[in-house]
């Protein structure tokens, strides 16, 4: 990886032209790059050092810390059918907590089996056994929610059929709601999973809300969980009443401020 960082040199001043390339110099060079024309505009006729100042460097490394976590969020809530991923499951195939490679979705302890042949799906080709190696598994992703807006999750249900135990249970959490699915498997073939809609509602609490899918089979014969497929989420009622931005309040705070220091720092220079 290069690394080239050029800023003004100690009898020169920046002008507009000044090249800036930075690949590995650190969020407070890149930002300094970055102000090098505001800089430059505001006074094109003073060498400005912003590199040779610490507190300017908090100022504007706090300013970049708050612009980036206002901007940052989860994601709208994708993958719910499980369809897309790094890797063709093929039959079935064993992920591991931590695992990331079905897109959107974060594995849970212990393990899961991403099912592809083995079984059919109710949406597409593939869908999720809970239950991995270790008699225990789930599923999670996070995904932007609008603060006390209401939302319907659906997803489908169904029990692997191959092995036990012959009652299958999910859990789902999603902000504070927790529900319990259960599903039973007597009947059901590979073929004919018998997949079932199932429903929650939940208020979100915050701009990012995260659902979880677990399941449990510890002592009842092992590793043939719950399957999960299709799930969707839509929004079905608005915020009672727009919650007040505190948040983006700060963040004008933080902005007026710095423009503050920032103007009585050039008129000392
Ligand atoms: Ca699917």
């Amino acid at each position: 990886m290069t690394s080239e960082t050029v800023f003004p040199s100690p009898d020169g001043a920046p002008t507009p032209d000044q090249r800036c390339t930075i690949a590995s110099a650190g969020a407070p060079a890149l930002l300094e790059c970055l102000l090098l024309p505001l800089r430059g505009g505001l006074r094109a006729s003073i060498p400005i050092y912003i590199h040779r100042r610490p507190a300017m460097k908090a100022i504007i490394a706090a300013l970049c810390l708050v612009a980036f976590h206002s901007a940052a969020g989860a994601a709208p809530f994708r993958n719910g059918s499980f369809e897309n991923s790094a890797q063709d499951p093929g039959y079935s195939t064993r992920y591991d907590e931590g695992d990331q490679r079905i897109t959107g979705w974060t594995v849970l302890p212990n393990s899961i089996d991403y099912v592809g042949t083995e079984n059919s799906a109710s949406e597409g080709t593939r869908s999720i056994d809970l239950v991995g190696n270790d008699s225990r598994g789930g599923i999670m992703q996070s995904f932007d929610t609008l603060p006390g807006a209401r939302y319907l999750v659906t997803f489908a249900v169904a029990g692997n059929p191959v092995g036990p135990p012959p009652i299958k249970m999910l859990e789902v959490t999603v902000g504070t709601e927790t529900s319990r699915f259960l599903f039973d498997i007597t009947g059901k073939s590979r073929q004919e999973m018998g997949w079932t809609d199932h429903q929650m509602t939940f208020v979100a609490d915050e701009s990012t809300t995260t659902i979880r899918f677990t399941a449990d089979t510890t002592g009842q014969g092992c590793c043939f969980g719950p399957m999960l497929d299709n799930v969707r989420v839509v929004q079905i009622a608005n915020p009672a009443s727009p919650p007040f931005p505190w948040k983006y309040l700060f963040f004008v705070g933080i902005l007026l401020l710095a423009a503050v220091k920032l103007f009585s720092w050039s008129r000392s220079l």
